[in-house]
């Protein structure tokens, strides 16, 4: 038998550090999909970066026989449709629809918030760590309320592919920018899930090390405050 992914050219455009890219490499693994990995240069972008995605010029990037995919969660549900072992989405369509919409709330209500804890400072990095606490309180009081390993139930899915780059980015971007955002006192539930996450052997086999995101995180940090200094 063919090994999924055989013959299938699937190129994934990236830069190591960066979680959205480490999501679409889970969903990858998860299913078993080979792929050739390009590490891009967010200082000097690729062309092939900026033809794939001209618009954002973001990666992640799936190349999937020279077509291109931008945007991580609509990599993640493409992966899923094309591929379809371990299923990403649960089958019901209103599971699926509830699975999407605590996605998308993860991601604008958290991710994005906690963006913004790197990369400012004074009052806006203030107001956006109560913010993400408060989204924190929210998808803490989901999990609790669905009493299952993961968001997905016992096994891993889109709430946990978007969401799992917590259980591993989220204390070096602490560190550097000095802000805290997660008390484990106060989400018990998301503590276990962070931790049934990153003993998974998939996560574990392709996550980058909290160490190694130290100092490129301080260094996106850096340039961002920089940036923002120049412009005012
Ligand atoms: N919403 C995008 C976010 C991707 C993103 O922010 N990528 C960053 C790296 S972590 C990037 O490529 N930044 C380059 C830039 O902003 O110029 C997704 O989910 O794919």
């Amino acid at each position: 038998m063919a090994e999924i992914g055989e013959g299938e050219e699937v190129k994934l455009l990236g830069v190591w550090f960066s979680p959205f890219v480490s999501r679409v490499k889970w969903a990858l693994k998860m299913k078993g999909i080979q792929y050739e990995y390009l590490e891009d240069d967010l200082a000097n972008k690729s062309p092939l970066l900026l033809q794939s995605n001209p618009f954002y010029r973001k990666v992640p990037v799936l190349l999937h026989h020279a077509k291109p995919i931008a945007e991580s969660i609509i990599i993640l549900e493409y992966i899923d449709q094309i591929w379809r072992s371990n299923p990403i989405l649960p089958p019901e369509p209103h599971q699926r629809a509830l699975a999407r919409f605590w996605a998308k709330f993860a991601e604008d209500k958290f991710t994005e918030v906690v963006r913004r804890v790197l990369l400012v400072d004074g009052e806006e990095k203030k107001r956006a760590e109560k913010e993400a606490q408060e989204a924190l309180a929210v998808l803490e009081g989901e999990l609790k309320s669905k009493g299952s390993k993961f968001f997905g139930g016992e096994a891993i899915g889109l709430v946990d592919l978007v969401m799992g780059w917590i259980a591993i980015w989220l204390e070096p971007i602490e560190q550097v920018s000095g802000a805290k955002v997660f008390d484990p006192e106060k989400f018990p539930s998301l503590k276990a899930w962070m931790e049934a996450f990153v003993e998974l052997p998939l996560i574990q086999d392709c996550s980058p090390s909290k160490a190694s995101l130290v100092p490129a995180l301080q260094q996106v940090r850096d340039i961002a405050l920089a940036r923002s200094k120049k412009a005012h």
